[in-house]
């Protein structure tokens, strides 16, 4: 009686543990797996409680003297492959007019620094040309494929046990990102998209990149510090980022052949420090003290976000590659030379033109040189002069970028931002990859109550005669 007794209790464990494991693994694939097929889904690693990294990858422009960013983002994507990551967790948006562009020296490859190898080959072409849309991004984070419009489909299709890398590259200006096709991606829709992902609990932690000018304005005051979010950016809120391995470079210029620079420093240095770092256990703020300290000379690195989360290994969100030692590769220790992004591409253009042996083709590049200085001056004076009408300035040459006191954002009103950006490209022509610094000016407004019926008269007036 005593022995059946002390089976029966056996089996009742039994069965509790098996419903509890059951209940467990249910928890950890996340609420709605229990309405899918019950075969366990295959984005989800062997065991469910680690759960699946996933990375999305952002070149945001286009074009020979941009070559650095789309560069940035193949290199990121051969690291996180060698770490460990799979192909069909990575979504890459590029452009891809670079590896076989007319002025690349070596037809279809791509280099990140000076004796770097080719980074090219491999990379998945998720979002390329028009399909590399702000939609499709958001609808990448998201995992929503319903959203998608084109491209290969893939998106960020992740459980609440899975981690997130972003990394972003390009131009940026005070509260925005570039972008190559259909205007520039504002900071306020990409922190939505942040906490809609959040709400529907589909990640564990999050670590985002960004290389742009001013990229800490994209999260100043607008990313809360609670959704398990941590952000580094190449700069702070008012500052420049920088490209290097650019021709005329002191240290570290690219093989003559290149008239490009072939990297961005932050992008470079928080990638030739995970290349190198050997151990599995380097901590993101190891990473982040390494990168600021390369980095010093000319911009600020900076946190955003759960900042705590620093003490956190790289590894888990980069993965990590075995065969990684921890090497002392000269590149990545002496010192860097670097070029302000939004000077690059005219120091690009410079360096074809001295490569260029063909006097017609010399013609040609200096007109187009020409025509990028003319375009930049009249953005310069015409929002100067806008400024100064609307806010009755006396100083007719200053350009008026107040910045608000720390841990502000850009703007509160972030429709009228865009309204006013959407007046002043009606009547002055397009804001352009060099505009995007102006956009304080413009946020300065909207902060200070200018109407849209005001900015309308202004641009009018002010350019009537300039646009032409
Ligand atoms: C995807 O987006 C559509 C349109 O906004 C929405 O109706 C749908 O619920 C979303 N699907 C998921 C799984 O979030
Ligand atoms: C955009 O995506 C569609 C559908 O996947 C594809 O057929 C097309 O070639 C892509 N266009 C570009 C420019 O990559
Ligand atoms: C941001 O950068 C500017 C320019 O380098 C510097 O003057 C300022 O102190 C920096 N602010 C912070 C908070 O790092
Ligand atoms: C910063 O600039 C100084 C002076 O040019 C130079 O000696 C130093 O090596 C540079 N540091 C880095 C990290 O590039
Ligand atoms: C110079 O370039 C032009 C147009 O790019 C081409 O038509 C011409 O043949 C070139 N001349 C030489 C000498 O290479
Ligand atoms: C990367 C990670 O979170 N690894 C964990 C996977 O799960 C095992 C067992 O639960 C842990 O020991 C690891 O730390």
């Amino acid at each position: 009686m005593a022995n059946y007794k002390f089976v029966f209790h056996h089996i009742l464990v039994l069965l509790m543990c098996i419903i509890l494991r059951y209940c467990e693994a249910a928890r950890a694939r996340g609420p709605l797996s229990g309405l899918a097929s019950p075969a366990p889904s295959p984005r989800h690693s062997d065991d469910p409680t680690n759960g699946t990294n996933w990375a999305v990858l952002v070149a945001g422009s286009s074009g020979y003297d941009n070559y650095r960013h789309q560069a940035d983002v193949c290199h990121a994507y051969q690291i996180l492959k060698k770490g460990g990551l799979k192909e069909e967790n990575i979504v890459v948006f590029m452009y891809d007019d670079i590896a076989y562009n007319e002025y690349n020296p070596r037809k279809g490859v791509i280099i990140n620094s000076p004796h770097g190898e080719d980074v090219y080959a491999g990379v998945p072409k998720d979002y390329t040309g028009t399909n590399l849309t702000h939609n499709n991004l958001f609808a990448a984070i998201l995992g929503n494929k319903s959203l998608v419009k084109g491209g290969s489909g893939k998106v960020v299709d992740s459980g609440p046990n899975d981690r997130i890398f972003i990394f972003y590259t390009d131009h940026g200006g005070p509260g925005i990102l570039g972008m190559p096709n259909f205007g520039v991606l504002y900071a306020k829709d990409l922190i939505d998209v942040l906490k809609l992902k959040h709400k529907t609990g589909t990640y564990k932690e999050m670590v985002i990149y960004v290389e742009a000018c001013e990229s800490g304005s994209i999260f100043e005051g607008l990313l809360p510090d609670d959704m398990n979010i941590y952000v580094q950016t190449a700069s702070n809120a008012t500052e420049n980022s920088w490209a290097t391995y650019c021709p005329g470079n002191l240290d570290h210029p690219p093989p003559k052949e290149y008239t490009t620079c072939l990297g961005d420093l932050f992008s470079v240095a928080w990638m030739e420090n995970s290349e190198t770092r050997g151990s599995k256990d380097e901590t993101l703020e190891q990473q982040y003290l390494k990168v600021s300290k390369r980095a010093s000379n000319y911009s600020h690195v900076s946190e955003y976000g759960a900042k705590e989360m620093h003490k956190e290994a790289v590894s888990l969100y980069q993965g990590h590659n075995p065969a990684s030692k921890t090497s002392q590769l000269t590149e990545s220790n002496s010192p860097m030379a670097a070029t302000y992004q939004r000077e690059a591409d005219i120091l690009s253009m410079w360096a074809l033109y001295k490569n260029s042996p063909n006097d017609s083709d010399k013609t040609k590049i200096l007109k187009r040189i020409e025509e990028t200085t003319a375009q930049r001056r009249h953005l310069d004076d015409s929002i100067s002069m806008i400024a100064n009408v609307l806010f009755n300035s006396g100083n007719a040459n200053s350009i008026r970028n107040r910045v608000r006191e720390p841990g502000s954002p850009v703007v509160d009103d972030w429709d009228c931002l865009k309204s006013m950006v959407g007046i002043f490209e009606k009547h002055c022509g397009p804001l352009t990859q060099y505009g995007m610094k102006h956009m304080r000016v413009f946020a300065d407004m909207c902060n200070n109550g200018v109407t849209g019926l005001d900015m309308e008269d202004t641009c009018m007036a002010v350019c009537r005669k300039g646009s032409n």
